[in-house]
């Protein structure tokens, strides 16, 4: 299935349905004037390597081009369609998937949509900045295929809410440009994506563990009985490979450089030679970590009981796995609550409720997976030291757990207490000034800032000193 050429990218036949094209097309300048308002700041003339899709099969990913980003072809990209489709899940498992929105699911799908086409643009205003203190030209074009693949992804849900929910789908389109990451009066729906990202390290923390939470949502809506949100969430997942990769590496070469410099000078504060502690990365690590379970939404659900009946959102690989029980009526998930009395009470959730849960441990394993992964930096080093994910009830913000304090162990504490110990699980102040006087740009092809060690190899088979980002004008905020 190759892409058009049109104004609009698309493999979805846009040339064919001339109503559906226009309202897109007068969406677009909005869309790039969002871009220009709020997208990365300070390189619109610069040439970027750029990876774009020219077609939906695996060899469409292949071409590489050095282009402006205001240039990038945002487009409409769907997966092809699987014959004859069945709904894998819920009260009408096994009946013909929808090609049309059902009246009475309406409502639900449009929020579903709407609260993941929110993410895609929240995610861009948070890095917006970021350019602007990169440690290299590699991670520099790596942060823009990031961000130029999430203005795509709001491509994605906005082709949706046109094509199928009429006025109220294109006005739903119009307020996704509108509200803005953090904005005190129009915030964005989500609570992760209100979060300030300020540095290097809180991108690497967000693109390993927030984007993450994006491939499991995308995942449960790639099993949706309404198929064009399938196979438009289906496409959308090949792109978030990237965005984990660019997360898991970025830190494992944090860690890489912070476990060099202490091999280096044993006992010495890695600060003094301008490295980041471990001690730091780690509450990154729980800041960001707690934060993305959050976006699962409550542990008991009635919502994702609805959506799962309904067919609208599944499981993580739902209809890959032919064992499971694809109804869901029957059983409970416990889930353990510490009581004020100090021991834990049993809180059952009937499974259709418990949905949320279900997904976010997948998501939780894959974590796990990382953090190994990470870990294995120590053991190549033989150094005892170990990261490790903070426990499900710590600083949790929705779901059962929210309105109390935990410790990282997820034992119960009083707020003083909390107020006491915060400081030693979650970054201060201080913390994030130190990672601050970090952040200087390193622009040179092939060099590399000097608190994160280079990467392996670079992108698309080129070398590390390739230049992945070719300068137009000179950058006012580079000193010296
Ligand atoms: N912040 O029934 P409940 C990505 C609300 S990331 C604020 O437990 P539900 C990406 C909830 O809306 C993937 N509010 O939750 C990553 C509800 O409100 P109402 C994004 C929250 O509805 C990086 C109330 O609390 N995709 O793609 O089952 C870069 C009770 O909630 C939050 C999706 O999220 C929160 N964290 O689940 C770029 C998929 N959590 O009804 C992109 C679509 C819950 O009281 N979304 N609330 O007004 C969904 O499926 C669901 O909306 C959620 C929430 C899973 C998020
Ligand atoms: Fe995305
Ligand atoms: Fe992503």
């Amino acid at each position: 299935m190759n892409i058009t050429q049109d104004r609009i990218p698309n493999n979805v036949d846009l040339a064919s349905d001339p109503k559906l094209r226009k309202a897109l097309e007068t969406w677009q300048p909005d869309f790039l004037k969002w871009w220009d308002d709020v997208g990365p700041e300070g390189f619109d003339n610069d040439l970027v390597y750029l990876r774009t899709a020219i077609s939906v099969d695996s060899e469409g990913w292949a071409h590489f081009d050095h282009v402006k980003m205001s240039d990038y072809r945002w487009g409409i990209f769907l997966n092809p369609p699987e014959k004859d489709r069945k709904i894998p899940f819920g009260d009408t498992l096994g009946a013909r998937t929808w090609d049309e929105v059902p009246g009475e699911f309406r409502k639900e799908l449009r929020r579903i949509i709407v609260t993941q086409g929110d993410t895609e643009p929240a995610s861009v205003e948070q890095q917006r900045l970021l350019g602007k203190t990169a440690p290299s030209l590699y991670d520099l074009r790596n942060l823009f295929q990031v961000n130029v693949e999430e203005g795509r992804h709001l491509w994605a849900m906005v082709y949706l809410l046109h094509k199928y929910f009429g006025k109220d789908g294109r006005d739903e389109a119009d307020e996704l440009l509108a509200r803005r990451s953090g904005d005190k009066d129009s915030p964005r729906i989500l609570e992760a994506f209100n979060k300030p990202t300020r540095d290097w390290l809180a991108f690497y923390s967000f693109t390993t563990f927030t984007d993450r939470d994006g491939k499991y949502q995308l995942g449960a809506l790639a099993e949706s009985a309404f198929d064009p949100l399938s196979r438009t969430t289906r496409f959308m997942l090949t792109e978030e490979g990237h965005h984990m990769f660019v997360g898991e590496t970025g830190m494992k070469r944090v860690i890489e450089r912070t476990v060099q410099l202490m091999k280096q000078s044993p006992g010495e504060d890695v600060t003094r030679r301008g490295g980041i502690p471990l001690e730091i990365i780690q509450k990154y690590i729980n800041e960001w970590y707690s934060a993305s379970l959050d976006l699962f939404g409550g542990e008991d659900s009635s919502n994702a009981a609805n959506y799962f009946a309904a067919g609208l959102k599944g499981r993580w690989l739902e209809s890959k796995k032919p064992d499971l029980d694809h109804v869901a009526l029957q059983g409970d998930y416990v889930v353990k609550v510490p009581q004020t009395s100090g021991s834990e009470a049993d809180h059952k959730i009937p499974l259709r409720r418990a949905m949320n849960l279900v997904l976010r441990d997948s998501y939780v394993e894959d974590c796990g997976k990382v953090l190994v992964r990470w870990n294995r930096t120590f053991e190549d080093a033989g150094m005892s030291e170990r990261f490790r994910l903070p426990h499900e009830r710590f600083n949790r913000g929705q779901g059962l757990f929210s309105g109390r304090r935990f410790d990282v162990d997820g034992r119960p504490i009083a707020e003083e207490e909390w107020q006491k110990r915060k400081g030693a699980w979650l970054p201060t102040e201080a913390d994030y000034a130190y990672i601050q006087t970090l952040m200087k740009p390193v622009y040179e092809p092939g060099k590399f800032a000097p608190w994160i060690a280079p990467p392996p190899k670079g992108i698309n088979d080129q070398p590390i000193h390739h230049l992945y980002v070719k300068f137009s004008d000179a950058k006012p905020w580079v000193k010296g």
